[in-house]
């Protein structure tokens, strides 16, 4: 019979019971930290505060705010718990902005890591009878090996493609038989588009669903990745502050993310103010590690703005769901006095009938911020004349004008002239950063 959940005492446990757990972790997770961990010691020094005033999940407050300067400072081995001789593996990000993160594991920690995306592939119907295409870099990037892990641990045939060489992808999964398709929704989409371009099509191939994140995604974007593929498409989340991916995995609901809460404890805060807010607000997710051994942190900023939501889920799991993150507070951009998202713009790209491919140009000159947005046009399109080009342009700006408040100047390209994505796709260009 097919599994419904890869840990069901966990997945289905009542939130009277996770509440106990946690609180019984925190206080163990807390005393590691602050034994093996001096730079976090000396913050909870300066707030006053030591493992004795925890007491479970109602003192967490009590604790400081980690953020993404602490790891920097803190880079390499600062928030490092236990000596390097435990440790297996590091993983880290590319650090292409500066902000490289390398997070350590011990076995335990890969194990815990690896059962997380386990659920997260079981949460799709995932079994020992799938084919699992692992099309996520594998390297130091956390997708590659958390999804590959995860595979294993659910019994699935894993195919470690990795990411790029797209018709090979295509043909592997058709020799093959791949079921399921892990990697980026960009790349996921790039995949789609190029089954097209083979002359294929979703029947000429045999994937049932789709495991995409990394990167923020609407819900239009999913919509399209569903039909050109031929499958259910679910997000999952995690960074590598926190293991990988896995941190929190969408169900057969597709509403919303499970937050593996036996793991990690979740809050959002304000934040300019870092004011814990109640459930169902708006806000910055933070988290703490319950039972991490090599990296382990307490109220860790991610810098994602999403909702937490904790209600019954049609699957059965009772853990809280958080919302599909509307990018990091850092993506958002101010233009103009205008607070924006480019989910934002993509949500209405997609919805006035463009692909999601696009590139954000933003810019300052003469003191007045500029946005521009090239718009790939589809091949349908492309044979229209200039003057219903122009008419495209305007609807497409009046559009987003609508959404955001701001007008942007739309540029509408040929099919395929906008670089595609294997990985996390770069959508924006702030130049008034280059200037600064
Ligand atoms: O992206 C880990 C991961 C790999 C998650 C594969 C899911 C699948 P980092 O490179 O450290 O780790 O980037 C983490 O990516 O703070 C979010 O801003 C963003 N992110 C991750 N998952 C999602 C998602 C991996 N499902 C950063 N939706 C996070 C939106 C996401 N943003």
């Amino acid at each position: 019979m097919l599994k419904r959940y890869f840990q069901p005492e966990i997945e289905t446990m009542s939130p009277e019971d996770i509440k106990a757990l946690q609180s019984k972790l925190l206080v163990q997770q807390v005393r590691h930290v602050y034994e093996n961990v001096a730079y976090y010691r000396a913050k909870m020094d300066e707030a006053g505060v030591t493992p004795d005033d925890i007491h479970g999940v109602e003192d967490l407050y009590k604790l400081p705010f980690l953020s993404k300067s602490d790891l920097r400072d803190a880079y390499p081995y600062g928030l490092l718990a236990k000596p390097l001789s435990e440790c297996v593996r590091i993983q880290s990000t590319s650090g292409t902005t500066g902000r490289r993160v390398v997070s350590f594991y011990t076995q335990h920690d890969v194990d815990l890591w690896e059962e997380c995306c386990a659920r997260a592939i079981v949460a799709t119907g995932g079994s020992s009878e799938d084919v699992c295409q692992v099309a996520y870099g594998y390297g130091l990037f956390t997708g590659g090996a958390g999804l590959n892990g995860g595979s294993h641990k659910v019994g699935c045939l894993t195919l470690p493609m990795s990411s790029g060489n797209t018709e090979r992808q295509i043909q592997f999964m058709r020799d093959l038989h791949s079921t399921i398709l892990c990697c980026t929704p960009s790349y996921a989409a790039y995949i789609g588009e190029t089954l097209k371009d083979m002359g294929l099509t979703p029947d000429d191939i045999d994937l049932k669903a789709g495991i995409f994140g990394a990167e923020p995604w609407t819900e239009e974007m999913r919509h399209d990745i569903e039909k050109s593929l031929g499958i259910k498409a679910y997000d999952i989340y995690g960074l590598t502050e926190t293991s990988g991916p896995g941190v929190a995995f969408e169900c057969e609901a597709q509403d919303g993310m499970h937050i593996n809460e036996d793991h990690f404890l979740a809050e959002i805060i304000d934040p300019d103010t870092g004011e814990v807010l109640p459930e169902g607000s708006k806000g910055e997710l933070v988290f703490t590690s319950l039972d991490k051994e090599a990296f382990p942190l307490l109220r860790y900023r991610t810098r994602d703005i999403c909702v937490l939501h904790r209600e019954k889920c049609s699957c059965g799991r009772t853990l809280i769901k958080m919302s599909k993150p509307m990018g990091r507070s850092d993506d958002m951009m101010i233009i103009r006095g205008v607070n924006v998202f480019p989910s934002q713009i993509e949500t209405v790209l997609l919805k006035e009938g463009y692909a999601a491919n696009y590139l954000i140009e933003v810019d300052r000159v003469h003191n007045s911020d500029t946005l521009d947005i090239s718009v790939e046009l589809l091949p349908d399109q492309f044979s229209d004349t200039m003057r219903d080009i122009e008419i495209r342009e305007k609807k497409l700006a009046a559009a987003i004008k609508t959404m955001l408040g701001i007008s942007p100047k739309v540029h509408l390209v040929s099919p395929k002239s906008i670089a595609r994505s294997e990985g996390k796709a770069v959508r924006v260009i702030d130049k008034r950063k280059l200037h600064d």
